[in-house]
């Protein structure tokens, strides 16, 4: 290495630093490794439950998204925001493990920048889709949304982004992946990121003083994560929850149910309570109009379902109501019909939803009327609202106003 690429100066003289200024012997390729296979472990699971909700979300899916198990949706959008929490942690110490060599400079040869220049813009792309997945997730879960543009459809693409730079990054470190994994990588003296591991010698201990050491470094980061999913994860798994001091949604709200949107916030207080409610009934035979106790007068079934909000937090509740295979039977509609779902509230996205036609046929999904054993909390969506076995919470629409078979 020679002293003029060691370090120099740049246009105005401002000294630039060399990967080799950064001293600590906690980097290298033996850190950079093991996080990255966790992080590697965490884009992936967060990747395919992501898919998962995703298709679950689509307007048109070619194979129906399966109504059971009832809790599969709440179980993969729990890892995904299990595993995404998990990943800030590990993305910041992988990142400050191996930003030294944004420092690093080129040869003059052409090839040698070309490729270098190839090699960083690639970098830069992982980075930047990996900061803007965890940014953008971990502020939709805190119900934070300080963006304008559409949270599901960026989130979705980017995602398809970090993955691909993902498998590229792995792809062309496998070499240096190899070598950081290496038994004895850990406690070799050090390791100079850009030449090949020195084999681990027990006559040269890693550690000369009392500062940390490799080890504590990847145990601090290991904690670091468990603690994160551990703070957050007691939204969905109710054996947490006194644990779980930063999660969102606590087992909180109206009749053991957490509330995303109020009735207040939704604009429907008025025309929830009003006595002229109707539900409206759209089918083959014609249209027809219950009112609450119509309702009530049907046959009422119970059904132990839960609510699996996309943002990570769940709760299981007791729904009875009537089935809505039934109600489309009052308009001629045979069971395994697709159904529009319209809510009281005026606008908003999820003011309305689709129930496809295996979601109706399923006897489990239910216009609810009642939680725990008591009329619906308005909240919660009186007079009536939409419980279905594995269905994301945003398509479990409240204050159903009309269901029209398609
Ligand atoms: N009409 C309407 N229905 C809605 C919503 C809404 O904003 N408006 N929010 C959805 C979301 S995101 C979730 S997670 C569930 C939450 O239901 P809960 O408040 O009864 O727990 O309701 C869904 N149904
Ligand atoms: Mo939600």
């Amino acid at each position: 290495m020679t002293a003029d690429r060691g370090s120099g100066r740049g246009a105005r003289g401002l000294r630039v630093p060399a990967p080799e200024t950064f001293s600590s012997r906690l980097r290298g390729e033996a850190v950079a490794a093991r996080v990255g296979v966790w992080l590697a472990v965490c884009f992936g699971l967060a990747f395919l439950t992501g898919l998962i909700s995703h298709y679950a979300q689509a307007d048109h899916q070619p194979v129906p998204f399966p109504t059971s198990p009832s809790w599969g949706y709440r179980l993969t959008q729990g890892v995904h925001v299990a595993s995404g929490t998990a990943a800030v942690p590990l993305l910041l110490v992988k990142l400050w493990t191996v930003y030294p060599h944004l420092f690093a400079r080129p040869g003059r040869r052409i090839g040698e920048l070309l490729r270098h220049g190839a090699e960083r813009l690639s970098i830069a792309v992982l980075v930047a889709a990996a900061i803007f997945q965890l940014a953008t997730g971990l502020a939709n879960s805190a119900q934070w949304y300080p963006w304008e543009f559409s949270f599901r459809s960026t989130h979705y693409a980017l995602a398809w982004v970090a993955v691909g730079a993902l498998v590229v990054h792995i792809g062309v470190k496998l070499p240096a992946i190899r070598r950081g994994l290496a038994r004895g990588a850990l406690d070799a003296p050090t390791a100079p990121p850009t030449t090949p591991a020195t084999p681990a010698s027990p006559a040269t201990p890693a550690r000369t003083d009392g500062a940390p050491t490799r080890r504590t470094l990847l145990r601090a980061t290991w904690l670091a994560a468990g603690a994160a999913v551990l703070a957050t994860a007691g939204a969905t798994v109710p054996a947490l929850r006194r644990v779980s001091l930063l999660a969102v949604r606590s087992g909180e709200g109206p009749q053991g149910v957490p509330i995303n949107k109020s009735a207040e916030a939704a604009g429907v207080l008025t025309s929830a309570r009003a006595a002229s409610y109707r539900l409206e009934l759209v089918g083959p035979s014609g249209t027809r109009r219950l009112s609450r106790a119509d309702l009530e007068a049907l046959p009422q079934h119970t059904e132990e379902l839960p609510i699996a909000c996309v943002e990570g937090w769940s709760a299981s509740g007791g729904w009875t109501g009537v089935r809505v295979r039934d109600l489309l039977a009052l308009v001629g509609a045979p069971a395994a019909s697709e159904v529009a779902v319209t809510s009281l509230q005026v606008d908003g996205a999820f003011a309305a939803s689709v129930l496809p036609a295996n979601f109706v046929a399923d006897e489990r999904t239910l216009l609810a009327l009642a939680l725990a054993g008591e009329p619906l909390h308005i909240d919660h969506g009186y007079p009536a609202r939409i419980i279905a076995p594995n269905r994301p919470g945003v398509l479990q629409t409240k204050w159903v106003a009309r269901l029209e078979v398609r």
